[in-house]
């Protein structure tokens, strides 16, 4: 397929024989299950060039459109990891003592979560993952962006693997409600918080909960 009166170039990509093809999608699955969401952070700093590369990984994702409605804070500031601990634990206080139901804190339960997120002082960085609703040109023209929560949603399976790969750690972390970050963090009225992600090492001799997987057959139907 080929759109007449664009600019296309050669794409080549590299193929496997079906015995090859098998051995890389055990060694990745292999890999990628030995990701866990990690809540205690070392505090070691960690270079900033290591950050890019792995945002960069992110924003390879597909998009609606090809229009990357994304943007990536990337936050070291320590004034301002302190402020959005502090934010985020007031909203989280108010969330714990009331706006989230029984069932919802039972679910949690086994995850050892509280309103208290110390990790936001102590990790070297924080990624808050924006998402365009839509683009703003510099003369304040808006135009349309598409698939928005599911392009930033890539971006950001993208961006936890290259956290991953890096040999680092992070945290999924959707403080509720997130307005309070943009006005923070000073974003243009077109981006919306999506998700606020700690990165670091992991602290020394940390516990994970004892998660299992789904199997196969429960996440799988079979149409052959
Ligand atoms: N946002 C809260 C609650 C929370 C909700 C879900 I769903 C989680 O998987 C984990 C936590 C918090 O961050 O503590």
């Amino acid at each position: 397929m080929k759109a007449t009166n664009y600019p296309y170039i050669e794409y080549s990509k590299e193929t496997f024989s079906n015995e090859e093809m098998l051995q890389r999608s055990k060694d990745y699955l292999d890999f990628t299950d030995k990701r866990r969401t990690v809540r205690d952070f070392s505090s070691e700093e960690i270079p900033l060039e290591i950050m890019e590369n792995i945002i960069m990984t992110a924003s390879t994702a597909p998009s609606g459109a090809h229009k990357q409605p994304w943007t990536f804070c990337l936050i070291s500031n320590k004034a301002l990891k302190k402020e959005l601990r502090n934010l985020a634990e007031e909203e989280e206080k108010k969330s714990y003592n009331g706006r989230m139901s029984e069932e919802w804190l039972k679910d949690l339960a086994p995850l050892g979560t509280n309103w208290e997120k110390e990790f936001l002082d102590t990790v070297p960085w924080i990624i808050v993952v924006m998402k365009k609703a839509y683009d703003l040109e510099e003369n304040g023209n808006k135009r349309t962006n598409y698939y928005v929560s599911e392009s930033v949603g890539l971006a950001c399976g993208f961006l936890l693997l290259a956290i991953h790969n890096a040999g680092l750690v992070a945290l999924t972390h959707t403080p509720s409600p997130m307005n309070f970050i943009s006005k923070a963090l000073k974003r243009p009225e077109n981006e919306r918080p999506f998700l606020l992600i700690p990165v670091g090492k992991p602290a020394t001799k940390i516990q994970v909960p004892d998660l299992k997987r789904k199997e196969k057959n429960q996440v799988i139907e079979y149409y052959l």
